[in-house]
């Protein structure tokens, strides 16, 4: 139990549910080293959403209101993280949800799709029932696609994902949107909208920016939606997002 006095409350809590998710068997032992990873560039950048994020987050929407089919993939970390919150995007977004795991096994896809459907959304693809596809160029087990999802999705959210997989799917002719705390990694990089914040404030922004343009009709204002795009650079806003790491 950790006290809520405690100064790192909110950090430490986040690690108990990852080293949660690792005892249940969902998440992947390399899933911790990640976190770690996240922390660190967390800290760096003071546990806040910035500008820089704050604007991929608007761009990283309006690109998935303007798509026809938006999906938004998870995995142990993000299930671990943020199940509720994706759930809430893919709602307020009319977005599928799709399992894809770099370290693929029929007891890790069964826990993550029995928890989705535990919270009601029973339409969760990439599980093991599916007879799936395959990405071309990737050699990794992420390379699942379900039919119905990735392998016909126009833009994809890929969140906490390691190297391999952006770059295939932006050649695949994907708009690819990451989250991802390191503006340094190859998914950053090869991203089309590259989010540099922690996943737990990154999704619940992006669902409340969502239902935001919903409530003023703005969801369906295509002009409005393509200038928010028109106006975002992703090799700039990374270049921001770095500068807003403070060594001082
Ligand atoms: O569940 P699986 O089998 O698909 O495996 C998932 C992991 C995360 C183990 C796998 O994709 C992996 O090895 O990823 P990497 O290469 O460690 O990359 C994960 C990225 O996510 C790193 O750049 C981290 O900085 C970043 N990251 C970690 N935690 C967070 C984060 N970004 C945003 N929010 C976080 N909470």
């Amino acid at each position: 139990m950790i006290p809520k006095t405690h100064p790192r409350y909110e950090s430490l809590l986040l690690r108990d549910k990852v080293k949660n998710a690792f005892k249940e068997g969902y998440l992947a032992d390399s899933g911790m080293i990640a976190h770690g990873r996240g922390e660190t560039f967390d800290y760096l950048i003071g546990e806040r959403t910035t500008e820089p994020a704050r604007k991929a987050c608007e761009a990283a929407v309006a690109y998935i209101l303007l798509a026809e089919n938006p999906v938004l993939s998870v995995n142990g970390n993000t299930t671990a993280l943020a199940i509720d919150e994706i759930i809430e995007l893919a709602k307020a977004t009319d977005s599928k949800i799709e399992i894809n795991l770099f370290y693929r096994t029929p007891e890790r896809v069964e826990i993550i799709e029995r928890m989705f459907k535990e919270r009601g959304w029973e339409d969760i693809l990439g599980g093991n029932d599916e007879k799936l596809e395959y990405i071309d160029n990737l050699n990794s087990p992420r390379a699942t696609a379900s039919k119905e999802g990735s392998y016909i999705a126009d833009v994809m959210l890929v969140p906490l994902e390691d190297g391999d997989r952006a770059e295939v799917l932006v050649q695949n002719g994907k708009k690819i949107i990451c989250i991802d705390l390191n503006p340094l990694s190859r998914t950053s990089k090869m991203s089309t909208v590259s989010i540099v914040d922690n996943i737990v404030r990154a999704v619940p922004l992006m669902t409340s920016m969502a239902l935001d343009f919903k409530e003023k009709g703005k969801d369906k204002d295509k002009e409005f939606l393509e200038n928010i795009i028109k106006n975002f650079s992703n090799e700039q806003n990374l270049k921001d997002s770095l500068a807003e790491i403070k060594l001082k």
